[in-house]
């Protein structure tokens, strides 16, 4: 987010500073230590931690009003059927959804985007084509590939520069009268790259194609508007935004929900059942198959709740601190090559050591209570784009500070030394 806080609502907005101090108090792993050390948890675009309100609201539907939800008549289904609704509702203000049966909650971002090839998939014809970026996630490349072998679809990929971002010309030029879908990240995991999804929308608009937008990570560090975007589908996962782990979102416009076939059977998602045929629910259940994870679904109201509590804009301007202070510090450090360089990114730092195998440096980084993630990153692709097998990445979340960069920064001293 280095230049998007300058262009962006960020800057014009006055943010009100986040007390990180104080924050950090919210979430009780970060007291914890590993290995006999403080615990500096910069892993977060696997997955964030959970601040107390989010535990405590699992706790309390699970201790005071477990049921199952649109089921029952007695008093225990009826209050977690409105807990678990409401969050739809929080979720639906949070990325400003025209309305709340746009909002289908499923386990992830996966499934959300299987949801999407698999059912609107069923529309496409032999030799129409799907879009999709070079820095995409695997959940937003194998799905598409699954459609391709079963409906002899063909799948195209715009191309990224060498500072990994995507090449808008070649996008462009990518997009023709056979294009149907268009599927891309809002924010790179593997770079950090923020792709600019309201221009890309509009371009692809244009040719007539529906455009899913992988929010996986954009949605714990980028104010998300679905309506300014004007996307079709926009997918994000609970567990990276403070919420729990089986949590997800897919929104959807309605009108091509209700032209969608049911991506699963089973209750909840039928208004009736003959064995001559069935009839679907109304929206958004006719996506929603079986007893869902209502803890969760509780809980990422909570989280969300938490989020806009503190102000998205206030997170961004603190994880942009972050991201320049350590993009100063891997410029200065000898052997270290940053992997994404985008003019406008998000909090992570994606390198490699000279030397030093990415998964020896999370070793030793581990040793010293660091947590980072080392790998592929399910970005296969983006690895290959710049010819290395892995990187090291460090993600920033809200309540990570200064004193855990420069900790980083001397585990890199140690790897070094232990490699020398
Ligand atoms: N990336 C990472 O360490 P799920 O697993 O369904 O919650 O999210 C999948 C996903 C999709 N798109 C993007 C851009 C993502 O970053 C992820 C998850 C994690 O980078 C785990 S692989």
């Amino acid at each position: 987010m280095l230049s998007a806080i300058n262009g962006s609502k960020l800057a014009q907005e006055q943010a009100p500073a986040l007390d990180v101090a104080r924050r950090r108090q919210d979430f009780p792993i970060l007291q914890r230590e590993v290995h006999g050390h403080p615990l500096v948890y910069l892993d977060n675009a696997a997955t964030s931690q959970k601040p107390w309100s989010v535990i405590e609201a699992e706790r309390h539907y699970y201790a005071y009003y477990n049921a199952n939800i649109h089921r029952g008549v007695h008093h225990l289904s009826q209050e977690a059927t409105d807990a678990y609704e409401g969050a739809r509702d929080k979720v639906r203000e949070f990325i400003h959804a025209p309305r709340r049966e746009e909002i289908i909650f499923t386990r992830g971002t996966t499934e959300s985007i299987n949801l999407v090839a698999s059912s609107y998939g069923q529309g496409l014809q032999a030799g129409d084509e799907i879009l999709i970026t070079e820095m995409e996630h695997h959940s937003n490349i194998v799905p598409w590939q699954l459609l391709c072998q079963r409906s002899r679809t063909v799948l195209r990929v715009a191309p990224i520069d060498d500072a990994g971002q995507l090449i808008t010309e070649q996008f462009a030029s990518l997009l023709g009268p056979r294009t149907r879908v268009v599927a891309l990240t809002h924010m790179s995991n593997a770079l950090g790259s923020i792709n600019p999804v309201k221009a890309l929308v509009a371009m692809a608009h244009r040719v007539g194609a529906v455009v899913l937008i992988d929010g996986a990570q954009a949605i714990a560090h980028l104010p998300v508007d679905v309506t300014d975007i004007d996307c079709d589908f926009y997918a994000f996962s609970g567990h990276k935004v403070y919420g729990p782990t089986g949590t997800g979102v897919l929104y959807a416009r309605s009108a091509l929900l209700e032209a969608m076939p049911p991506y699963q059977g089973g209750g909840d998602m039928i208004k009736e059942v003959r064995f001559a045929g069935s009839s679907w629910n109304d929206l958004p259940y006719k996506f929603e198959a079986g007893t869902p994870n209502i803890a969760g679904g509780i809980g990422l109201g909570a989280a969300i709740d938490y989020v806009r509590s503190l102000g998205l804009n206030a997170i961004g301007t603190h994880e942009a601190d972050l991201l320049r202070y350590a993009t100063e510090q891997a410029h200065d450090f000898p052997g270290l090559t940053l992997v994404g360089t985008a003019r406008d990114k998000g909090a992570i730092l994606s390198f490699t050591l000279a030397g030093i195998h990415p998964h020896d440096v999370g070793t030793i980084l581990d040793t010293r209570g660091i947590a980072v993630r080392t790998g592929h990153h399910c970005a296969m692709p983006v690895m290959e784009r710049y010819g290395v097998p892995a990187t090291v990445r460090a993600s920033f979340a809200l309540y990570n500070m200064r004193h855990e960069v420069d900790a980083l920064f001397r585990g890199l001293v140690k790897a070094q030394e232990m490699f020398a």
